[in-house]
């Protein structure tokens, strides 16, 4: 959907300052992977895993939900979308330069596994998709408890070949659980390609098998994906039950920093994926339409850039965790 077929922000109910404010979380998701993939070139940070292409999509699902009401389950890829539910750069920081500040898990776990108390974000274990099975017990307490709260998992369309995955949606389907199954697809999984994954062409295509409404949406289209997920939401919410989205994104970056997608994708499958870069997409949108006036855009760039200078200058400054804290967690205290 394109702003500018008219009122289409009014249709999907967002005004001005919310496409604004929609435009400057993929600014701020972007600017942020960036630095985030410097301090690992220069050494500082052991590891990255960048975001950079899925943020159209991740926005589009966060402005769906009630933030620090629903629940987020999502996967290493998701930068963007833990933003937006409320998490702030300098957390992120500290994540990537191991201080003990970092508060996902106090710099005990990898950069990427995303967890927050007080904005409902569930951290993940590494092994892909597992996320998918704790989503769909969260839920199922939601609607054992009678609340109204809904669960958003993610995973790559790689991650969907697991049986967590099989496991995961049948049982939502059967009970008709409050849980939106965000599918980010990138065409990769590492090296693999999709074609090596299933043997369709949607992944959204296995939705009826399992007994649930799903739709394929353009992941680089932030408001397409924002008005499935919102009708994803409502019917999660109201008792309709599961959703499969798959939103297909492209991934500009490699699979993380210890990878080199040029050793497995021409030169031309990489210069035309650059050319779906959805932040640039929604820029020249809002820009088409009126919504951000000449100079917005460079103004929101700048304002990422200071948020983002001095969330690393306090990440710069801060300790690491102390070694007398090494086995915390670790093994049984007391
Ligand atoms: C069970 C399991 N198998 C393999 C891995 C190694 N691994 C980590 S990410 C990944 C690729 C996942 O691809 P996809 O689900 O398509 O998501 P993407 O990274 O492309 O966003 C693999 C194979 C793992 N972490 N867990």
């Amino acid at each position: 959907m394109a702003i500018s077929e008219s009122a289409p922000a009014a249709a999907a109910g967002l005004s001005q300052d919310q496409l604004r404010s929609m435009y400057r979380d993929m600014v701020l998701g972007r600017l942020l992977d960036e630095r985030i993939l410097v301090l690992n070139r220069q050494g500082r940070a052991p590891f990255a895993i960048s975001g950079q292409g899925h943020e159209a999509a991740q926005v589009g699902v966060g402005y769906a939900l009630r933030r620090d009401y629903d629940w987020l389950v999502p996967y290493y890829r998701d930068l963007t979308l833990v933003l937006v539910m409320g998490t702030e750069p300098r957390d992120h920081l500290m994540a990537s330069l191991g201080r003990a500040a970092d508060p996902n898990s106090g710099a005990r776990q990898m950069p990427g596994h995303y967890g927050s108390r007080a904005h409902s974000i569930v951290t993940t274990g590494s092994p892909v998709a597992t996320q998918i099975l704790h989503a769909v017990g969260i839920a199922h307490s939601f609607k054992y408890r009678g609340e109204d709260k809904v669960v958003v998992t993610s995973v790559g369309e790689g991650g969907t070949s697991e049986g967590d995955w099989h496991e995961g949606l049948n049982w939502a389907a059967i009970h008709k659980l409050p849980v939106i199954f965000l599918v980010e697809n990138n065409a990769f999984a590492i090296s693999v390609p999709q074609s090596r994954q299933m043997a369709v062409a949607h992944v959204a295509d296995r939705g009826p098998a399992y007994g649930m409404p799903a739709q394929t949406v353009d992941g680089g289209d932030c408001l397409a994906v924002y008005e499935a997920a919102k009708v994803a939401v409502e019917r999660a919410r109201s008792g309709g039950g599961p959703t499969l989205l798959e939103a297909v994104c492209v991934r500009l970056q490699s699979h993380s920093s210890d990878d080199d997608q040029r050793r497995y994708r021409s030169p031309d499958d990489l210069a035309e994926m650059r050319r779906h870069d959805p932040v640039e997409r929604f820029r020249a949108e809002l820009e088409g339409a009126g919504v951000l006036a000449e100079g917005d855009a460079d103004s929101i760039r700048q304002e990422c850039q200071r948020v983002i200078e001095v969330a690393q200058e306090e990440a710069d400054a801060a300790p690491p965790p102390s070694s007398s804290t090494a086995l915390q967690h670790v093994y049984q205290e007391g």
